[in-house]
């Protein structure tokens, strides 16, 4: 998306779907689909699909469309996966990252703003590592071409009312700096029956917990990568119970 024409033809091969792009707009939990932005905040770009560049951007948070309904808040219990459907799949590569950020005292998940460092990263994906190459780059990583994505709410977070932003970074053109393109999604939660002995940390910020230039979102993924095994994932590191 938005690559010069010379470069879309250079990675028409290579990127046969590069002008789809994908949102989040289903959660999935115990085997039920939910309608379109049920539990989930509408995001901007619900219908256009369009990626965020911007990181300085507030719509970092939560990708979130103007004046929105209040999709509601799911109980789900600590230790649960829950999920979110892709619509128009992963089809760029990079890694899917997921936080979570607690309701502040007096708010809740559906009147926080996801303002402040409140965001503790639950988990990410980082390329495959293999003693061949990949045929194409693109199949690195893990998630490419899902049309479901799922994570596990951490056994051990307090009970409490919690957002949930799902990620995935496409660095397919990021040897351009500031050409990273940020999909995601947050989902409205009430966790039950959490342990409660768990400390999240570090905390992130939105804006604030990504720049441009940093390694993880400004390099060449393609001829010359060699070097999956370093890739770093922006943000703050996995916390885990
Ligand atoms: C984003 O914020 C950083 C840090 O304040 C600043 O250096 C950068 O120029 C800003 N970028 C844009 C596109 O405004
Ligand atoms: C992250 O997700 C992977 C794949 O689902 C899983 O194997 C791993 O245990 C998860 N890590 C954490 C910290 O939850
Ligand atoms: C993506 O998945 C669909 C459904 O399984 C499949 O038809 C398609 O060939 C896949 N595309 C790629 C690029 O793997
Ligand atoms: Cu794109």
């Amino acid at each position: 998306m938005l690559a010069p024409l010379g470069l879309i033809v250079a990675f028409a091969t290579v990127l046969p779907t590069a002008m789809g792009h994908y949102t989040f707009p289903n959660l999935l939990y115990k085997g039920a689909k939910f309608p379109d932005y049920t539990y989930i905040r509408r995001t901007f770009n619900h219908i256009s699909h369009f990626p965020l560049f911007d990181l300085n951007s507030t719509t970092l948070r939560c990708f979130e469309d103007e004046n929105i309904p209040d999709p509601g808040t799911l109980t789900v219990k600590a230790g649960d996966t829950v999920g979110f459907t892709v619509d128009g799949r992963i089809i760029h590569e990079g890694p899917l990252v997921w936080y979570m950020a607690r309701a502040p005292t007096g708010k809740t998940a559906s009147t926080m703003d996801g303002s402040g460092p409140i965001w503790f990263k639950i988990n990410q994906t980082t390329p495959y590592i293999g003693t061949t190459p990949a045929p194409i780059e693109t199949f690195k990583w893990p998630h490419y071409n899902a049309s479901e994505v799922h994570i596990q709410v951490p056994k051990c977070i307090p009970s409490g009312e919690y957002l949930l932003r799902v990620e995935h970074i496409a660095i397919h053109i990021a040897f351009m700096e500031g050409q990273h393109e940020f999909f995601g999604a947050c989902a409205q939660l009430r966790v039950t029956n959490g342990l409660g002995t768990g400390a999240p940390w570090p905390f992130a910020q939105f804006p604030g917990a990504y720049r441009t230039d940093e390694p993880g979102l400004f390099l060449n993924v393609h001829d010359n990568w060699v070097q999956p095994d370093r890739y770093e994932v922006p943000g703050p590191p996995v916390w885990t119970c």
